[in-house]
């Protein structure tokens, strides 16, 4: 285990399992529909990339990246494009892929931005449900684990852009963070 981690929450396979089971219940759910799998950057793309590679399906895949936090552990409130879809979504079945809904200010954002595009259908698949933070009511359509209100790293999740690369999802030990003002 990486030396800034208190704890794993949730173990590498336990991750594989889980990713495994979304994709067996998107291809079964949009079957014959050739949906849009949209990935936003950085955070989802270890899950979206592991995900798309379990669907049975076809189904095409584009990025967004959005700024909802800075380089500490709160969200900003202010949420912008960094980089947008290279393609039209009007008349496509669109789901959203996240790695972490927390306030939920980022993919509530989202998907009043995309259902403006006048996709056919517009979903949300997360990985990880934190709702005790939430700001705005918000249900993901499709969850991997709801977890309890502690800030995770690991499979695409950062702390100021570190331990993205962990295969699991654990909880930074306190002496990471503390004495950064957030
Ligand atoms: C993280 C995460 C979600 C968002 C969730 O992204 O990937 O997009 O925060 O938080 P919310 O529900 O409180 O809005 P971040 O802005 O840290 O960017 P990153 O994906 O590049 O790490
Ligand atoms: C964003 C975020 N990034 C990493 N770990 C968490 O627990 C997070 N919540 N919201």
């Amino acid at each position: 285990m990486h030396d800034d981690i208190a704890k794993v929450l949730i173990d590498a396979e336990t991750i594989q399992a889980k990713v495994r089971e979304l994709g067996e219940r998107l291809s079964r759910d949009y079957a014959g529909l050739n949906p849009v799998l949209i990935c936003i950057l950085k955070g989802a793309v270890i899950f979206a990339a592991d995900l798309v590679r379990q669907l049975s399906i076809p189904a095409k895949l584009d990025f967004m990246a959005i700024s909802s936090y800075g380089s500490g552990m709160r969200t900003s409130g202010v949420v912008r494009i960094l980089k947008d879809l290279d393609r039209s979504i009007e008349g496509e079945h669109v789901i959203i892929v996240e790695d972490i809904v927390d306030s939920g200010l980022t993919l509530s954002y989202l998907l009043e931005n995309l259902k403006s595009r006048q996709p056919a259908s517009l979903k949300t698949c997360v990985l990880l449900d934190k709702p005790a933070q939430r700001q705005v009511p918000l249900e993901p359509d499709y969850v991997g684990f709801d977890i309890p209100d502690e800030f995770v790293v690991g499979y695409g999740l950062d702390y100021a852009e570190n331990y993205r690369h962990l295969p699991y999802i654990g909880v930074l030990k306190p002496h990471v963070y503390e004495g950064v003002s957030q």
